[in-house]
């Protein structure tokens, strides 16, 4: 016990002493959750929030207008080629009321021609779910059912895989119901990344789960918050110029407590 205690101090110092970590109390937790053989933010069973990728920006995309990009970002996730050196790299954003042959529900979505791939993370490197997507064909042109491939990299190390097949239904701007939506298992959990590595798809309405706080039994709190201002202390102690072993810091031995 009294070693695993130790490597945990070791691991949440370690995460600390980075000036430049945007969120030290995600990484007193992350160190935690490392020790403890835990996802990062997930101590407890994750619970997910759902987050709707509307894909209508910004930036916006014009009505009857469409553009090809290397990068989008909505709502915390970043949505890029899956290789993005790859020669021709990029993806579809189209605007509603396409012109013909697109597919149209009304607001933007992501297309992709023969050469497009998709990958998508999470900005702040949080895990995620997937839940949902409305998914339609690529043209009218040439119109058949698309099989969309999705590869979920878990954190885990398990990765999954399922193909959506849409129904081969579409008429642009007509009166028929391009998109179909697609639910995902809840396998879809803790995911580093999904990728799309198939092309010829319609893409909108992507539905994530976002991991909501964990609330922490009292005791965790405690002890979360307890290495927190101990590891600040050795911060500030050693910012201060402080010479004394990492064991001698303590609030009692710093000779520089009177700066904290
Ligand atoms: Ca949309
Ligand atoms: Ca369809």
């Amino acid at each position: 016990m009294a070693m695993k205690t130790s490597s945990i101090l070791h691991q949440t110092r370690a995460f600390l002493c980075i000036r430049c970590r945007p969120s030290r109390f995600a990484c007193v937790v992350t160190a935690l959750a490392a020790a403890l053989g835990a996802p990062p933010l997930a101590l407890a069973q994750t619970i997910y929030q759902p987050v709707v990728i509307t894909f209508d920006g910004p930036p916006v995309i014009r009505p009857g207008t469409s553009r090809i990009v290397q990068g989008y970002n909505e709502s915390g996730m970043a949505f890029t080629p899956i290789d993005p050196d790859a020669p021709w790299a990029g993806f579809g954003r189209m605007g509603s009321n396409p012109p013909v042959p697109s597919p149209d529900n009304g607001t933007a979505y992501l297309k992709a021609d023969s050469l497009s791939t998709l990958k998508f993370v999470s900005t702040t490197h949080l895990l995620f779910g997937l839940l949902s997507v409305d998914l339609a064909e690529y043209s009218t042109v040439a119109l058949h059912q698309e099989a969309v491939l999705f590869i979920g990299y878990r954190y885990d190390g398990v990765v999954l895989t399922t193909t959506h097949i849409t129904d081969g239904i579409m008429d642009g701007t007509g009166p028929l119901a391009d998109f179909q939506t697609f639910h995902f298992g809840p396998e879809w959990s803790d995911l580093q990344r999904v990728e799309i590595p198939t092309p010829g798809w319609s893409l909108d309405n992507l539905v994530i789960g976002r991991p909501a706080v964990p609330e922490p039994a009292s005791g965790t709190l405690l002890g979360v918050g307890g290495l927190a201002l101990w590891c600040l202390r050795q911060r500030r102690c050693q910012l201060s110029g402080c010479r004394l072993p990492h064991h001698q810091r303590g609030a009692a031995l710093c000779p520089h407590r009177g700066f904290e």
